[in-house]
């Protein structure tokens, strides 16, 4: 009995579709064993890498493993006593994708996806598309807070063909779960990335999708140059369920250093005396909209802490 390595791209309805390491996709469900682990919390998620096997030729394969995981991009319980539900498994980045217009952008909202890769340790880098219907300049402009947080970000448009090379070039190899509203070319942008991909644009999606629910699970797409992209229903759909209040500050990278420095121990940084974060704001070292952010995000976490479901 041969046992091969491969990554779960999707699963539904108890079988999984795992992309072995020599290039085959097999259909797989999860052996006996495994379910009860299952039940018991440890639960298989898409960019899990798992073992298979088959009994003989003739049978459906079956995983018998779920191999460490180096990262995930999860929706926890704020009590933990249900555990979490991962989203993606195995991510090395998010892709936070905004458009500069149509729609129009939200700074704010695309701090709470930020504030999101954060949470989960995940690396994340802007995407802002679109360029061709404002320009570069204006883009970088509305997007002036998260640059000066220091995120890695990328101007481009697919209409115009601009930005895309060195997008390309910070997605190959890797593994990406792909976020931000719908209608901003997330799936427009993937496709002119790597002809052959066929994700669903708008255009198709609406005829096709017209009636019907949109899937629930994310999907990992094999990249032709190697890596993959998870086209996740949205980050949103993870919430910042499960973030500690008092683990916010810390989401935001720029406030890091300063989180030491504040008079009060369990400083708040919205209203004490001798506030470090408030100080750095009013020094312009960290921006009015970035710090608008935290507090808004803080309410809702307080507000979600009183009553989490
Ligand atoms: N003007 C302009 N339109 C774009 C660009 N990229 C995508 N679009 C359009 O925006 C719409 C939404 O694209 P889609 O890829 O489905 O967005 P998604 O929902 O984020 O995956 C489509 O009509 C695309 O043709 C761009 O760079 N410039
Ligand atoms: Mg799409
Ligand atoms: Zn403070």
């Amino acid at each position: 009995m041969i046992s091969r390595r491969g990554v779960v791209l999707q699963g539904t309805g108890g079988v999984y579709q795992v992309l072995t390491d020599d290039g085959d996709t097999c259909a797989a469900s999860m052996r006996g064993r495994l379910k009860h682990e299952a039940r018991a919390g440890l639960k298989l998620a898409v960019g899990d890498r798992v073992t298979i096997t088959q009994d003989d030729s003739e049978s459906a394969f079956a995983i018998d493993e779920i191999l460490p995981r180096r990262s995930k991009l999860a929706r926890r319980n704020p009590s933990g006593a249900r555990g979490e539900r991962i989203v993606v498994a195995n991510l090395d980045q998010v892709l936070v994708v905004f458009a500069s217009a149509k729609p129009e952008p939200h700074p704010r909202m695309l701090d709470r996806f930020l504030v999101i890769a954060e949470a989960n340790d995940l690396a994340a880098r802007v995407v802002v598309n679109k360029i061709d219907l404002t320009s570069e300049r204006d883009a970088r402009e509305r997007f002036a807070d998260q640059i000066a947080a220091s995120y890695p970000i990328h101007f481009t448009s697919v209409r115009a063909h601009i930005g895309l090379e060195s997008l390309r070039a910070e997605v190959e190899g890797k593994v990406s779960a792909l976020s931000g509203p719908s209608g901003v070319g997330k799936s427009s942008l993937m496709n002119t990335l790597f002809p052959g991909l066929n994700l669903r644009t708008a255009e198709i999606s609406e005829s096709v999708n017209k009636g019907r629910h949109t899937t629930v699970g994310a999907v990992l797409h094999p990249l032709p140059g190697g890596g993959f992209v998870a086209d996740t229903p949205g980050l949103r759909e993870v919430g910042l369920w499960g973030i500690d209040v008092d683990d916010l500050a810390h989401c935001f990278p720029e406030f890091r250093p300063l989180l030491g420095e504040c008079r009060f121990g369990d400083c708040t940084h919205l209203v004490e005396p001798g506030c470090a974060i408030r100080e750095a704001v009013d020094a312009n070292s960290v921006t009015a909209g970035r710090y608008e952010s935290y507090q808004k995000l803080r309410e809702e976490l307080a507000v979600a802490a009183l009553d989490p479901w």
